[in-house]
């Protein structure tokens, strides 16, 4: 099997070969789910075989607590606004992306602002945990968290 010139976002990756028939690759995931498709050619170009892997990469998170957008150690109404600026108004960056993600589905959005609102006023359910005390993400997801000054991070 040949290995063609392989590109990820325009820029050529070069496999390295570790046994006759064997080679890895080192590739910048981006955070997520990645797709990885193989494509097997012969010596003259066409393709005879193909596969591919889904990699999911999760960053490196500090400990956090759910719904704290603010990262300040308490749940409050600041944190919906908080979150609200940031997607909407611009200029507010969230130390901790994750944290703000109130109804873990591993996306920030006006669901997650609506969620916590509807928990403070209305006494419905509680975000998942780490909610209680800090803690790490049960349900991996590509939002990062480099920081949280509420838990000490
Ligand atoms: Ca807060
Ligand atoms: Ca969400």
């Amino acid at each position: 099997m040949a290995v063609e010139l392989i590109l990820q976002n325009g820029a050529p990756v070069l496999p390295r070969w570790f046994v006759r028939n064997g080679w890895e690759l080192q590739v910048d995931l981006e955070p997520g789910l990645n797709a990885v498709a193989l494509v097997g050619l012969d010596r003259d170009g066409a393709p005879v075989g193909q596969d591919s892997i889904d990699v999911l990469y999760e960053p490196a998170s500090a400990p956090f607590r759910r719904g704290d957008a603010s990262s300040d150690g308490q749940v409050d109404i600041a944190d919906p606004v908080r979150l609200l600026f940031h997607l909407y108004a611009g200029g507010v960056e969230l130390t901790c992306p994750r944290s703000a993600d109130s109804d873990d589905d591993g996306a920030l959005g006006v669901t997650d602002a609506i969620f916590l609102l509807r928990y403070l006023f209305q006494g419905t359910a509680a975000p998942a945990e780490p909610f209680a005390a800090c803690g790490s993400d049960a349900t991996p997801d590509a939002l990062g968290c480099a920081a949280f000054a509420g838990c000490g991070g």
